[in-house]
Order: C-alpha cells, then sequence, then structure tokens
C-alpha cells in the first residue's frame, strides 16, 4: 500500500538518531503533513498529553522512534530509567494510538530482545528462547513489551500495529557523549580528539573481541518507510545489514578514517556485553528489501556529522515543529 504524499505521519522522536532519519526519509519522498514535537513541546511520558496531541493532531499513520536509549554502560547503570521511561513512553504512543484510531503503527525494538546466547544469526522465532544479557535486559523487557503491545492490539481491536527490530544503529545525529554513547559514535569521538591532542594511545572498552553488526541510520529509514508501505503482520521483523565485524576491526576502520596514528588500548574493566548480535534479516530481504550504505561509507558520513556537531553542538538537522506544513 502506497501512503498518499498528503497522509499525516506523526514520527515520535524525530530529533534522534532514528527519528530524524526517517523524517529525511519521508521528506525526500514527498511526504508533505509531517508531525514532530520535541521533548520540550511534548513529554511523551505523560499520557495525557500523549492523548491531546493524537485527539488535536489525528496522525494516521505514526512511527515510534523515540526511546530511552544508550550503550552499554548507560543502560547498565540506569536500569530504572530504561524499564520505566521505555515502557511509559511506548505505552502512551502505542494505547494513545489506538484511543485515536491511528491507522498503521510502527514500533522500533532492538535487536537486544534476542537471548545473550542465541545461535547466530538471530531469527525472529528465538524471541523469549533463552536469559537475556544482563547489562541491558532492562531496555530489552520494555522492546519485548512494546512487541507484545502492538501483537496484543493486533488481536484484541484489529489495529494495523507492526514492530520492527534494528541491529546496532549510527550515522547522523547520533549522542557522542563518552558516558552515554553507542561504541561508534564513541570511538569517533575519542579517535578525533586523540588526533587533535596529539594523545598517544585511545582507550576502548572490553577485549575488543564481541562481534557486533551495524546498520547506518538512513538504510533503517528507508527500511521502516519500506514497512510502512508493504508489511502488515503480527510477526515482528529484524532489520540488519548482514554481516557483523568484531568491535577491535570496528576501532580500526575508525582509526584509519580518523587518521590517528596512536595506539590501541583495551580497558577490560569495562564490560563486553552480549558476545554476538548478527541478525537474520532474510525475510526483509526476501520482501525486497537491502541495506544501501556500506560500514566504511557509512563511518566517513558519521565523521563529517561528528565533526558539524563539533562545531555547532546545539544544531540539529531537522525542524523542531512542522506539523501540518510542506517542510
Ligand atoms: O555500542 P555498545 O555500547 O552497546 O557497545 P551493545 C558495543 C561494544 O563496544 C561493547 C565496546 O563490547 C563495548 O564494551 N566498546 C569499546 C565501547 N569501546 C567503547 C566505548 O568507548 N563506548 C561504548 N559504548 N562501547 C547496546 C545495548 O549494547 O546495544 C542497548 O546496551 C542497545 O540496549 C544497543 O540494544 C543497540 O551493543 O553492547
Amino acid at each position: 500500500m502506497e501512503l498518499a504524499r498528503n497522509a499525516r505521519i506523526y514520527v515520535a522522536g524525530h530529533g534522534g538518531l532514528v527519528g530524524s532519519a526517517i523524517w529525511r526519509e519521508l521528506q525526500r519522498r514527498g511526504f508533505t503533513h509531517l508531525a514532530g514535537r520535541t521533548h520540550a513541546e511534548l513529554d511523551l511520558l505523560d499520557a495525557g498529553a500523549v492523548r491531546e496531541f493524537y485527539d488535536r493532531e489525528k496522525p494516521e499513520f505514526v512511527f515510534v522512534a523515540a526511546a530511552r536509549v544508550g550503550g552499554i554502560l548507560a543502560n547498565d547503570r540506569r536500569p530504572a530509567g530504561f524499564l520505566y521511561e521505555n515502557l511509559q513512553i511506548q505505552n502512551n504512543l502505542i494505547h494513545g494510538g489506538w484511543r485515536a484510531g491511528v491507522k498503521k503503527l510502527l514500533f522500533l525494538g532492538s535487536s537486544c530482545i534476542y537471548p545473550k546466547h542465541a545461535p547466530q544469526p538471530m531469527k525472529e522465532e528465538y524471541l523469549l528462547t533463552g536469559p537475556l544479557e544482563p547489562t541491558n535486559e532492562w531496555y530489552a523487557i520494555a522492546k519485548i513489551a512494546g512487541i507484545k503491545m502492538c501483537q496484543a492490539y493486533r488481536r484484541q481491536y484489529g489495529c494495523d500495529f507492526i514492530s520492527a527490530m534494528p541491529t546496532n544503529m549510527y550515522g547522523a545525529n547520533d549522542n557522542y557523549d563518552l558516558q552515554s554513547s553507542h561504541v561508534l559514535p564513541a570511538l569517533i569521538r575519542k579517535f578525533h580528539e586523540a588526533k587533535v591532542s596529539g594523545a598517544g594511545t585511545v582507550t576502548c572498552w572490553g577485549t575488543g573481541a564481541p562481534l557486533r553488526e551495524f546498520l547506518h541510520a538512513d538504510d533503517l529509514a528507508r527500511a521502516c518507510v519500506f514497512l510502512m508501505e508493504n508489511y502488515s503482520d503480527e510477526q515482528f521483523i529484524n532489520v540488519g545489514y548482514g554481516t557483523d565485524i568484531s568491535i577491535r576491526e570496528a576501532a580500526e576502520l575508525i582509526k584509519h578514517i580518523v587518521g590517528f596514528r596512536g595506539e590501541v588500548v583495551w580497558d577490560s574493566s569495562k564490560p563486553d556485553g552480549t558476545p554476538r548480535k548478527l541478525m537474520d534479516s532474510s525475510r526483509l530481504f526476501a520482501l525486497g528489501w537491502k541495506p544501501q550504505v556500506d560500514l566504511e561509507t557509512g563511518l566517513r558520513l558519521a565523521y563529517e556529522d561528528f565533526l558539524r556537531h563539533s562545531r555547532q553542538p546545539p544544531a540539529r538537522s531537522v525542524p523542531t515543529q512542522v506539523d501540518g506544513k510542506a517542510v
């Protein structure tokens, strides 16, 4: 089903890494009636405010890209925040979406929903077949609840609510804070700052042995719009790149792209997390979607984005409020 170019579309989390990429993709595709709200404009933890927003804006299609997200350390240190905030945000958006008669809603989860020692690559049916990775089980439990919410509202109320599970993401508008970020933005910043300051070493966390699959946010955005138009099933669907690399290899690649000439040191007092998280995305690939951005190209783009942000920190590449207007 092709969406009408004037369909009313709400992108929850439109200022973040994934939401801003979805927003750009929708603009590129010519959609004219996009709604987005900053945190200051709409607190997604507030059920009443979300209800009022839905009643006023009456979106027909909703992308749930709003979430409390963070890297391995942030997840480990803030279990209550990651569990509570994510449950609350998604409950408000999914339940509110049903109440407001939203035609279709796409919920975004995460590859950390799978068991820590799931067979690789991970198929959708491996959900809930074993214990989760302890550093991010709180976030994972919230995301699993989001999948189940979409399935339950589909079963009980006939809502066309679907879920996609992206692998580890990176791209423009990422979080570069060293305590709370994911590995790729953290390493881009660390290698860049070491190059500029002339430092001899860069310290990375863990052993470097874990394997991760990385997908550029622009690819995920294309997948999200594709799924909104072409997928309608209770079964959630994986969105991955198809291959993974070790954190050590990723560090070497970023070191090379940034042009840092010193040594990489591994701090094994920091957690490694899941040993491997490669998703089986064959269900999505069989529908005709494929990623377009290879890791090296994507990291070069991400480094350019970091340089733009470090020159002009408060700037965002998307407008804060443009609902109802062509943008
Ligand atoms: O990206 P990341 O924080 O998250 O870490 P996860 C991936 C790997 O990179 C871990 C290592 O083995 C880290 O120890 N690493 C090395 C670093 N240096 C660094 C560094 O400077 N910063 C960071 N952050 N990592 C997250 C989950 O797990 O993945 C979330 O916590 C979410 O819930 C997300 O699912 C996609 O891949 O381990």
